[in-house]
């Protein structure tokens, strides 16, 4: 036995493992990484891919590209790591994702701990032995005493259920479980439902490989181009020099990318100087065209400077003005959902061979064997895309059917919305930890930046755990519904839970409970929250033998991180 795998003692009740681990992604690498090479415990990661990278594994759909910038994508937890990888261009790619991670699994010498092409079919608690059971497809039960999902919050597809998908006689492939052999279109006829960040981000590279492209589209959508290109021998440069800073800024803004939100009013900044900004922004493009005004997802006045501006783009950019008006009529605020980046998707409807289907003027009525039928006419296809979305925050957590303390079902428990204290326990569940769960910043968020706060919180805690001799830890049933009100009153301090169709409320999937899901208060404040627990012995908590933790007081620590840059 290796330094890796060195057992450090007995585990409660005979368990085989210390920890399970359940994904390969961005957050079960470094979990295990954290947990094995930093704690010495044994540890075990359960993966339904054949190898690792979660999203980027799933998502390989034409043009599947990241959002965020290249230089804030990725770890920060190592120097040496950042200083050895290089991304080619401002956004990275999926298959340079997947290099990247398969980089961190092999330098971290993490794959012997991986099994691959396994899924967790269920996960109980045993009250009596104080462990974790998880079952697998493959008929194994594995015992741990924690159990961590790492599923990532945007795994569980979701394909509606539209009548008569199954007599279709051409094939039909979701984005996010796209083949890995591809699909040839060329010479084929493909219908593309969604319009979402994925769906604005395919249908230029559909448009180009296919003979003819239909999109349907539910809700019109803004979009910032993303203006992707290679990056500078100099850029990479300064990237590589600039480590610490970025590593620090990452850490310090509201939603973990590498710039801030400004401060500055877009009411209050006259009309010329607004344009000019706006214009900057729109030529920078990206995520960073949100970042212009400080009061952008408050104020519905000000959200309007910025959500007219991108509608009159729309306009000049697409020719056919009975298209234009399709695709600018739209019932949000601009970046009450999340805001897709793209490049050249409204100028894919110039193309000849794009047409644009508005489904609220004629809605799907069925897929008929040949295509698609709307109220007005069917659609003759060979392929349709879903770009449809997903059951998002708790759909792949439900999916690991979790029974917690007495045998009550996760989903039963979360039958009104998920409940959780920080999106990283639930009552009723000990010693599980959810990375980036609902009820944490997780989707409003660059992701890793948020998977590294978790995954060190959860590292710590358990290392607190175990210096303690404290046998369990979960949250305390008034905590998490503390928690829970403090998240529905940050978010309706802004314009995010005004929209109908947001999969931020569950509302992309039918009866599916509507709640709020992530963390508005921004990642820095919740970071502090988040560490003046862990610092305050975790108040909200209960400690091994149902004794709650700290005297301190889970209300006064939040109520004391107000101040913290909460703009979202
Ligand atoms: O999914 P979505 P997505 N009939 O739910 C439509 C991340 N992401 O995959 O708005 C017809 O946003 C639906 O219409 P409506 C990112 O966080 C990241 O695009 O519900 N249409 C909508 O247009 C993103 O937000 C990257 O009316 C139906 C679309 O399908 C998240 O993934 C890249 C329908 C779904 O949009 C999800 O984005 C891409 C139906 N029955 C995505 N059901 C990165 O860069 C749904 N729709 C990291």
């Amino acid at each position: 036995m290796d330094a890796g795998t060195r057992d450090p003692g007995a585990r409660p009740g005979g368990a085989e493992y210390d920890a399970v681990i359940v994904g390969a992604g961005f957050a079960g690498l470094y979990q295990l990484h954290l947990l094995r090479n930093r704690l010495g415990l044994r540890v075990h990661v359960i993966e339904a891919a054949e190898g690792v990278g979660g999203t980027w594994w799933w998502n390989r759909y034409p043009g599947a590209r990241c959002d965020s910038e290249s230089l804030s994508y990725c770890y920060f937890f190592s120097p040496e790591l950042y200083a050895e990888w290089e991304w080619s261009e401002r956004y990275p790619g999926q298959e340079e994702i997947r290099r990247y991670l398969d980089l961190v699994t092999e330098r971290f010498d993490l794959r012997r701990d991986i099994r691959f092409s396994t899924r967790v079919t269920g996960a109980r608690r045993d009250d009596a032995a104080g462990l974790w059971i998880v079952e697998t497809d493959k008929g194994e039960r594995i015992t741990a005493t924690y159990l961590i999902t790492a599923v990532g919050c945007l795994s569980s597809a979701n394909v509606p259920k539209i009548p008569g998908l199954d007599r279709f006689e051409g094939r039909w492939y979701h984005t996010g479980a796209w083949p890995h052999e591809g699909v040839d279109l060329s010479g084929k006829r493909v219908g593309q439902i969604g319009t979402g960040s994925t769906g604005i981000q395919v249908a230029p590279v559909l448009a180009a490989q296919a003979e003819h492209l239909t999109i349907f589209q539910r809700t019109a959508n803004y979009s910032v181009p993303a203006r992707n290109r290679p990056l500078t021998p100099e850029e990479k440069r300064r990237i590589r020099e600039e480590y610490e800073e970025t590593r620090d800024l990452v850490r310090a803004t509201t939603n973990g990318h590498a710039y801030h939100i400004s401060a500055k009013s877009a009411l209050e900044t006259p009309p010329d100087e607004r344009r000019a900004l706006y214009d900057a922004a729109w030529e920078t493009g990206g995520l960073r065209f949100r970042t212009v005004f400080g009061d952008l997802l408050t104020s519905a006045e000000a959200n309007e400077t910025a959500a007219s501006y991108l509608r009159e783009k729309i306009r000049d950019v697409v020719e056919d003005p009975e298209k234009a008006r399709i695709l600018s009529d739209i019932d949000h605020p601009y970046a009450a959902k999340r805001p897709p980046i793209d490049t050249d998707y409204f100028e894919t409807f110039n193309r000849d061979n794009v047409d644009l289907v508005d489904l609220r003027a004629e809605p799907i009525e069925e897929v008929t064997t040949r295509g698609v039928r709307t109220s007005a006419r069917e659609y003759p296809l060979d392929v349709i895309v879903f770009a449809t979305g997903f059951d998002a925050l708790t759909g792949p957590l439900l999916a690991l059917n979790i029974q917690g303390r007495d045998g009550i079902a996760l989903r039963d428990f979360w039958r009104e919305g998920p409940r959780t204290l920080l999106g990283l326990q639930i009552p009723g569940f000990p010693n599980l930890f959810t990375v980036t769960g609902p009820g944490s910043p997780s989707v409003l968020t660059n992701m890793p930046v948020s998977i590294e706060q978790h995954a060190e919180w959860i590292a710590d805690c358990i290392g607190w755990l175990r210096e303690n001799g404290v046998s369990s830890i979960e949250a305390s049933p008034e905590a998490a519904a503390e928690w829970g009100a403090h998240v529905n009153e940050v978010a309706n301090r802004t314009l995010l839970p005004t929209v109908k169709h947001s999969w931020y409320l569950g509302a992309n999937v039918p009866g599916k409970p509507r709640a709020f899901m992530p963390y508005a208060g921004g990642l820095a404040r919740y970071r502090k929250i988040c560490d003046d627990v862990a610092a305050n012995g975790y108040p909200g908590f209960v400690l091994g033998e149902k004794k709650p933790a700290a005297d301190a007081s889970l209300t006064e620590l939040v109520a004391a991180t107000e101040g913290v840059t909460s703009r979202v």
